[in-house]
């Protein structure tokens, strides 16, 4: 935790006496809730629960899920509450244990044939008793190093059940393993920002929405579409942001804040808010910050008391901005003019107006996923510095104005526990093998396939050295690593390589394709829970009421990892003795002790009979203030405490590709004139979904075909870069290049520029048989992406850094291979 991360948290435990509430407050939401009576015009009970998407109640009729309505909480709901009912319902659903049959019957692993899908269904005591005894066997024949079950997702929401910690708790018990470091959300953000800002900046509070209506007057949405990204959460999602949104856009409207979207493409924000777009090509959004930025130094509209109180290495920064440094290009907008196809005099346009009155930089995370993603947010910070607005308040830099409710007033609140990932403290795994052979036991979240096809290979990390191990065997809950995860024919080739593959599911995503033992678990709504409401905001706790049983022979994850740690002696360890009920109720009374001085709360039978226990939000926060107010006392988190333009830490790395300060470096691909778009001339984008998270919903069949295209997912395309191909709207596109093909349905759209097309990730990989490079029949854009490092840095993911080319498909439309669950041999 950073420095003014701390200071920051200080701040709030220092704040509560003022916020004291009695149960008079106490939100009363679920008067309708399990013990109620049916409403007059419908039948059924009505239950409260929240997710990803918000909360909601839902009507239960029959021992169905009939109708699924938001919380009245939620004045801006989002769309995808519609597409719950045919989550749970959905045929994909996974609904037995099943064991890949190859895998099965000649028990020597068979990974050749591992990808196509034939499975045999077993008794859940035989699918345990199998993934137990591969758990002994990797532990007794090579060591943890050999077992990789560190990979993590979008798990569904509620703080007890949340499934990837039961798994690493019960495989934990068992044997060590290989673990991860970052995540495929901000993996370079969060490894360069605290050398220059001193935190991770991208999972931080930011300044507060009310405080930016009143005192921006510029403000600038940088690869960031927030009506979009905004419609879920890491935790129940409140949607309060969309309140601010619709008084920003008020403030747009009447003049009073100027408000522009850095982006290739026309977002759902910027057509919501109505505001200006700056065009950048896709990639080069560096050049034209040096650009800006040496405008801003010439035409010295910068401000040198800034750099001079709170900054560190300007003048090492300088040379290579003016071109007297050893590249002897000075970044001149004429220089960046051809890079980033913006022209020189709307560059130094872009400029001037930047310094015109208090500006705010509000960063998007895509922007850093791509190759060299360190550089932009750097340079943004860098920028920021010249501005000299950092501290003020509307003003300065953020990365982070978009994710789970950044910038809403907040509580003084502790929000509730969760369910320990971990090994209780004085306890042992049963392997207790702390041996790693020499193989790093911690890898880049990444570099995973890296590993599997390269086992050995010594890579850079931050500062450090990693060697990647030899990993036989992997563990997946609650991610989906056939949806997050690069350059897909690669990964068909490194999944041959492994010897065993279990995945717990609720659907049968492609990662239970290729995987040997596939446990199904229930989904969320089938299991009782409770959540903090408010990731950033702790705007209260919500009971997550079980909704339906589970649905087939699926079980909890709870329940899961409960059979699999009796096989080993350590079910009493993983329980604590304690059933669901207990831990929901000892998480919720842990909760309560917390906030006894600060906030009142009821009982726990109380709570879970109203539903939710809401906290005033009446807390505001400006970032970097006190760092503002005095840079020595509140020093930032970075070597020198001051922002570091130069790092000098960074230099010493002696990297190539994140050098010790903010650069310009051509990719390995890029569409408009950049490398390989001789040969694919368009860059795809992967954006993320507007009506999925990520892969999850896109089998609720029903909603999918709200959107998709003949059953294909939507690609979008400029109509002119269409008409050229002959391709019309609802066309179906086969898209490839050296990597992959896939087939996707055509939507011609204007707020796409010629040479830029879009698939959203969590599209879900269908192939058509087992083959290497066989086409993708449904459309997901990994099939297509190039697995590569940011750089040694961060040696995050490049999903972003790709070009491709398309035609209209005239062949026979093969069927889409991807909800159909798995072959079923007997
Ligand atoms: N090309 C491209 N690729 C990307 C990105 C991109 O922008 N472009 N974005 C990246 C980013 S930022 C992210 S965060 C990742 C997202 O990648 P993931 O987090 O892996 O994606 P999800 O689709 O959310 O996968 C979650 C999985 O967990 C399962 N699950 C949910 N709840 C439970 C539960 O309670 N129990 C069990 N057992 N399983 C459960 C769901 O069914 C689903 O299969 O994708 C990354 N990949
Ligand atoms: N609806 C929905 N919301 C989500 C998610 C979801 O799956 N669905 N996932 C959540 C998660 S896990 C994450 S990590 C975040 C992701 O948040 P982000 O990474 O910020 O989101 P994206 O939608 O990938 O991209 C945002 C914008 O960046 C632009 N962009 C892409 N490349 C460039 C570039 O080179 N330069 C510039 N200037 N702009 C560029 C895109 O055109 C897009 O408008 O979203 C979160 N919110
Ligand atoms: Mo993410």
């Amino acid at each position: 935790m950073s420095l003014s991360r701390r200071k920051f948290l200080q701040g709030l435990a220092t704040t509560s006496a003022a916020s004291v509430i009695g149960p008079g407050l106490l939100l009363q939401v679920a008067h309708a809730s399990d013990t109620n009576t049916p409403a007059a015009d419908a039948p059924g009970i009505w239950k409260v629960s929240g997710s990803h998407w918000g909360a909601f109640r839902a009507r239960i009729y029959n021992g169905q899920v009939a109708e699924i309505k938001p919380l009245e909480f939620d004045k801006n709901p989002t769309d995808m509450l519609n597409g719950i009912k045919g989550l749970i319902y959905s045929p994909s659903r996974v609904r037995y244990p099943m064991v890949r049959l190859d895998w099965l019957k000649k028990n020597k692993y068979s990974g050749e044939t591992r990808g196509n899908n034939r499975f045999v269904r077993v008794t859940w005591d035989e699918a345990l008793d199998l993934f137990y005894q591969e758990l002994q066997r990797v532990q007794k024949d090579y060591g943890p190093w050999a077992l990789h079950a560190g990979q993590t997702g979008w798990r569904e929401t509620g703080q007890f059940q949340s499934c990837t910690s039961h798994m690493q708790r019960a495989v934990g018990m068992h044997g060590n393993f290989i673990k991860k470091v970052g995540d495929y959300s901000t993996g370079a953000g969060q490894t360069i920002l605290p050398y220059v800002l001193g935190s991770t900046e991208v999972y931080a509070q930011a300044t507060t929405w009310s405080t930016i209506l009143k005192d921006c007057k510029t403000l600038i949405w940088w690869s960031n579409d927030p009506i979009k990204n905004s419609q879920v959460g890491w935790q129940c999602e409140t949607h309060g942001s969309y309140a601010y949104y619709e008084q920003l856009k008020q403030k747009v409207a009447d003049g009073k804040i100027r408000m522009i979207s850095v982006d290739p493409v026309v977002s759902k924000s910027q057509q919501y808010f109505n505001c200006e777009h700056q065009y950048v090509n896709p990639q080069t959004d560096v050049p034209f910050m040096l650009a800006i930025a040496h405008t801003l130094y010439k035409e010295d509209l910068y401000d040198k008391q800034f750099l001079e109180m709170y900054t560190l290495g300007f003048n090492e920064f300088l040379p290579y901005l003016l071109g007297t440094g050893k590249d002897k290009i000075a970044k001149t907008p004429e220089w960046a003019e051809p890079i980033c196809g913006v022209k020189a005099d709307a560059i130094r346009e872009f400029a001037r107006n930047l310094v015109k009155d208090r500006t705010m930089l509000m960063f998007g995370w895509a922007v850093q996923r791509q190759q060299h993603g360190e550089q932009p947010y750097w340079m943004g910070a860098v920028l920021a510095s010249m501005l000299g607005q950092i501290g003020l308040p509307g003003g300065g830099v953020s990365y982070s104005h978009f994710y789970s409710g950044v910038g809403l007033p907040f509580s003084t609140a502790a929000g509730p526990g969760g369910f320990p990932r971990n090994v209780d403290e004085g306890q042992q795994p049963i392997w207790n093998n702390t041996d790693f052979k020499g193989y790093s036991s911690t890898i880049p979240v990444a570099r995973w396939i890296d590993a599997i096809m390269e086992p050995g290979k010594k890579i850079q990390y931050n500062g450090s050295d990693v060697v990647l191990p030899d990993i036989k065997m992997m563990v997946f809950s609650g991610c989906n690593p056939w949806n997050h995860h690069q350059q897909r024919n690669r990964m068909k080739e490194a999944f041959r390589k492994l010897q065993t593959v279990v995945n717990i599911d609720y659907t049968w995503t492609p990662t239970c394709r290729f995987s040997d033992i596939v446990l199904p678990a229930c989904t969320q709504f089938e299991r009782s829970d409770l959540d903090q409401y408010g990731t950033y905001s702790t705007s209260g706790i919500l009971a997550m009421h079980k909704l339906v049983d589970p649905l087939y022979q699926s079980k909890t994850d709870f329940q899961i990892f409960t059979e699999l740690t009796e096989r080993f002696g350590k079910s009493k360890q993983y329980t604590r003795g304690m059933t669901e009920m207990q831990w929901i109720e000892q998480l919720y009374n842990d909760c309560r002790k917390a906030n006894k001085d600060k906030h009142e709360m009821p009982e726990f039978s109380q709570f879970w009979q109203q539903g939710l226990v809401a906290f005033p939000t009446d807390q505001t926060y400006v970032s970097h203030a006190a760092f503002r107010e005095d840079p020595e006392i509140n020093s930032l988190g970075t070597p020198s405490g001051f922002i570091e333009i130069y790092s000098r830490k960074i230099a010493r790395y002696n990297y190539e590709h994140c050098q010790g300060h903010p650069m310009w470096f051509e990719k390995e691909e890029r569409s408009h004139g950049g490398p390989k778009s001789n040969k694919f001339p368009f860059w795809l984008q992967s954006c993320h979904p507007n009506k999925r998270l990520h892969s999850q919903m896109c089998d609720s069949e029903d909603f999918r075909n709200t959107y998709a295209v003949k059953g294909h997912e939507p690609v979008y395309i400029n109509p002119d870069d269409a008409k050229k191909k002959g391709i019309k709207d609802g066309d179906i596109v086969r898209v490839f290049n050296d990597r992959g093909q896939l087939l996707a349905g055509a939507v011609l759209s204007s707020h796409y520029p010629t040479g830029v097309i879009r698939i959203e990730e969590g599209a879900w990989f269908g192939p058509l048989n087992n083959d290497i490079g066989a086409i993708d029949t449904y459309g997901d854009p990994n099939t297509l992406t190039i697995d590569i490092p940011t750089s040694e840095l961060a040696q995050a993911t490049s999903a972003n850094t790709v070009v491709v080319d398309f035609e209209k498909y005239t062949g026979e439309v093969p069927p889409v291979t991807s909800f159909s669950g798995p072959i079923y041999v007997s």
